[in-house]
């Protein structure tokens, strides 16, 4: 079936709409960050360069370091972004521009986020490099698709109960990042978690600067929630959005997260760019 042209959006160039990036533009490993500025940071490690574009908050870098052809894109904040980049990046290998059409065969990518990240724990150190075990949507992007078959009805039930969840908010989905990609990151020097993804900054993650939250507690719930000895380890605003349509679309991602601030303690990293620096150094070691 044709996709039409209001629904799969290219740019006269051919190249598709926010990402502006044509199918070979990319390498089939993806590295994710928020910040348009941390590209650079990362891409000047490689080797070379190959190309590079920009549109709003969406630049893409692929080059290569130690002969591996890595692409690095910055998302901006949210998973309404990361429902723009992923639902583009697949596109990108699993749909024909010229026909309109999907591919008979389909293609999967290894995506890694390299995010920034408040713990919600006490002993997880600021500075320190979380891998996400798992993700928790709380901000309900990802029901917009059918997620019953990358969904963890049991814990999500128990998170629900535990925090009296409001009835008026998205219900939670509980997404498990690539396994192989875990093993593949995952040293000494990390700590594993499962990670909540908020739909914003203050009120959404617990904020209170002059409004009012909803659920005061909430934090303090999500802090104590425990399953089968697993609690939620931190919060960010992208990753369930990434583990969910990388599922759905069968392409394989992990998020790695740089601790730059405790929440349970209320402390700061006095150097955070340092500790993305390192986490950035870490993972392409490791790639
Ligand atoms: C908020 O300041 C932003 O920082 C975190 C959050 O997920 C959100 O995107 O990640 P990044 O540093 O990767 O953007």
């Amino acid at each position: 079936m044709q996709i039409k042209a209001s629904e799969l959006i290219l740019n006269p160039d051919g190249s598709i709409y926010h990402l502006n990036l044509k199918p070979n533009a990319i390498a089939d490993t993806i590295i994710l960050v928020g910040d348009q500025d941390r590209v650079d940071l990362i891409t000047k490690h490689f080797d070379s360069i190959e190309f590079e574009t920009q549109k709003r908050e969406f630049k893409t870098q692929t080059g290569t370091i130690n002969n591996k052809r890595i692409s690095v894109i910055s998302t901006g904040i949210g998973t309404d972004n990361i429902d723009i980049v992923l639902n583009e990046l697949d596109a990108l290998v699993n749909i024909n521009f010229e026909t309109r059409t999907v591919n008979k065969q389909l293609n999967s990518l290894n995506i890694i986020r390299i995010g920034t990240s408040g713990a919600l724990q006490p002993d997880i150190p600021i500075d320190s490099f979380l891998i996400s075990r798992y993700a928790i949507d709380l901000n309900g992007m990802l029901h917009s698709y059918q997620t019953e078959n990358i969904s963890n009805a049991d814990i999500e039930a128990a998170f629900v109960q535990h925090t009296q969840w409001s009835a008026t908010k998205a219900k939670p989905i509980i997404i498990e990042g690539s396994k192989a990609l875990l093993s593949k990151f995952e040293s000494v020097a990390t700590v594993k978690g499962v990670t909540a993804t908020a739909n914003g900054f203050y009120g959404p993650q617990g904020r209170v600067l002059r409004l009012p939250l909803q659920d005061s507690l909430l934090n303090k719930k999500i802090d104590s929630f425990r399953y089968k000895n697993t609690k939620i380890t931190n919060l960010e605003m992208e990753t369930s959005g990434i583990y969910g349509l990388s599922k759905l679309l069968g392409h394989n991602a992990i998020s790695l997260n740089a601790i730059i601030a405790n929440r349970a303690n209320g402390t700061f990293s006095e150097n955070p760019l340092k500790t993305i620096e390192n986490l950035i150094t870490y993972t392409l070691e490791r790639i």
